[in-house]
């Protein structure tokens, strides 16, 4: 039998997204988000569907806070609609939305959970889109707007901000692949957002830097770090330049660095980069969050857009067609503990290592509620397993891993699948919006009670 030991203050939560779990899209003076209007186009998203309703957590919040509560879950990690702060994009503050969030958060409190916030989940109000959106760098100054709007009306309540989730999916899924809001497909207008998302981050840390706040500070990226497949080098640049493409042109700017010369020389992309810009972008942060689901072999191909193609694998998959690969986390965890080594910021500020915390991790299965009420999700246990396994080692090796949130406390909108993905650990059900404690949840609750062993 495996006994896993975590540290007295490991942080253990949970994570959603506005956009994926509060419904209630026309209440509390919000205005269109481009995730309202993307699901409208024809073909985007599964059957039409759409964040509406969502989780209805908007009216919820209390339940989902007593089931936190029931878990023994100690932080909650949510992101704040811009869209209820600032229904206009910019300029007035709609005490409606403040007053949400302001719930929520007393409501996480009343039973000493903390409230992380995460200040963008992809949920860009539709008027900033209509002038061009990320791709357009006033977006930043209305970005700023909002910022100091969050800290202003909602400071004294978040225990930990998040800048950004996911840069590479706003770039790249959003403006590349097109798969995610607002469904472009342009390299050029992509790495103008991979930079202006890169400056987003930057300004609201130094924005958060001039209130006396003192709450941690940091960003959350989703780490594509794949490994070769085979030993020939080619192969091995490969998964060099995917990495430096997807995932170092987001982390070395934060990290105070260039942009990697596999991206700028290699393969001869630019950025819009302004006097300043760098500066700007490598502000000292508190922490570093990792979104870990899959790890995948790459080649080398001539003819791909950044020359490299992901190769099939052996891999069980989860139903997001994800392989399973306990082994590619303790990967990142270990590159990403070196990278944020001896971290040089543009204030001048040094930092030896960082805090590392996992931000997202989970899996999809098709669950369903068996006659017994319950919800016998045991492959979605033993992933848990496998990876709190990766995270209990990283820990004895001394990378400094200091929470976890699993993705996701309640089943959700999952972006362009609909609601036909289910993350949660609490199922859903979309009709009665019914919540139904999966076993994978007793299983959190276990965990966290120090009694995570098999
Ligand atoms: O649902 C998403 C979340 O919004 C961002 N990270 C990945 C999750 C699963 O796809």
């Amino acid at each position: 039998m495996e006994k896993l030991i975590f540290p007295e203050d490991f942080v253990w939560g949970t994570a959603t997204a506005s956009y994926q779990v509060e419904g209630a899209t026309r209440e509390g003076g919000r205005s269109e988000s481009i995730w309202d209007t993307f699901p409208r186009k024809p073909g985007a998203v599964y059957a039409g569907e759409n964040g509406d309703i969502g989780s209805d957590q908007y009216h919820r919040y209390a339940e989902d806070a007593a089931l936190m509560a029931k878990l023994g879950l100690k932080s909650y990690r949510f992101s704040i609609a811009w869209t209820r702060i600032l229904p206009g994009g910019s300029g007035k503050i709609n005490p409606e939305g403040v007053a949400y969030y302001r719930r929520l958060c007393e409501e996480l409190h009343k039973y000493d959970i903390t409230a992380c916030a995460t200040l963008y989940h992809w949920d860009l109000p539709q008027v900033l889109q209509d002038k061009g959106g990320w791709t357009n760098r006033s977006v930043l100054s209305a970005f700023e707007e909002y910022v100091k709007a969050c800290y202003e009306t909602l400071g004294d309540l978040v225990d930990t901000w998040i800048t950004i989730n996911e840069p590479y999916c706003i770039a790249y899924l959003g403006h590349l692949y097109g798969n995610h809001a607002p469904g472009m497909r342009d390299l050029e207008k992509a790495l103008a957002v991979v930079h202006h998302v890169n400056m987003a981050h930057g300004i609201a840390v130094r924005e958060y830097r001039k209130t006396n706040l003192k709450a941690p500070i940091g960003i959350t990226w989703n780490l594509d770090t794949p490994r070769p497949a085979t030993l020939k080098p080619e192969d091995k640049k490969a998964a060099d330049i995917a990495r430096a493409i997807h995932t170092e042109v987001f982390l070395f700017p934060c990290l105070g660095k260039s942009y990697p010369e596999l991206v700028t020389k290699e393969l001869g992309l630019a950025f819009p980069i302004e006097n300043g810009d760098m500066e700007t972008i490598a502000q000292p942060i508190d922490f570093i969050g990792v979104n870990y689901y899959f790890e995948n072999a790459v080649t080398f191909d001539e003819n791909a857009l950044f020359k490299f193609s992901v190769e099939p694998s052996w891999q069980e998959k989860t139903v997001m067609g994800w392989h399973i690969v306990p082994a590619g986390l303790e990967r990142q965890l270990e590159w990403i503990a070196e990278i944020s080594r001896a971290v040089k910021f543009s204030d001048g500020s040094c930092k030896n290592e960082l805090p590392i915390y996992i931000t997202e991790n989970g899996f999809a299965r098709e669950d369903i509620v068996t006659s017994d009420d319950r919800v016998h999700d045991k492959e979605r246990i033993e992933y848990l397993q496998k990876h709190f396994t990766v995270c209990a080692d990283a820990i004895k090796k001394g990378i400094p891993l200091k929470g976890y949130y699993l993705w996701s406390l309640v089943d959700n909108f999952e972006w362009a699948f609909g609601y036909t993905r289910r993350f949660g650990i609490i199922h859903v059900d979309f009709v009665t919006l019914k919540r139904t404690l999966k076993d994978s949840a007793f299983f959190m609750r276990d965990v966290i009670a120090g009694f995570g062993e098999w």
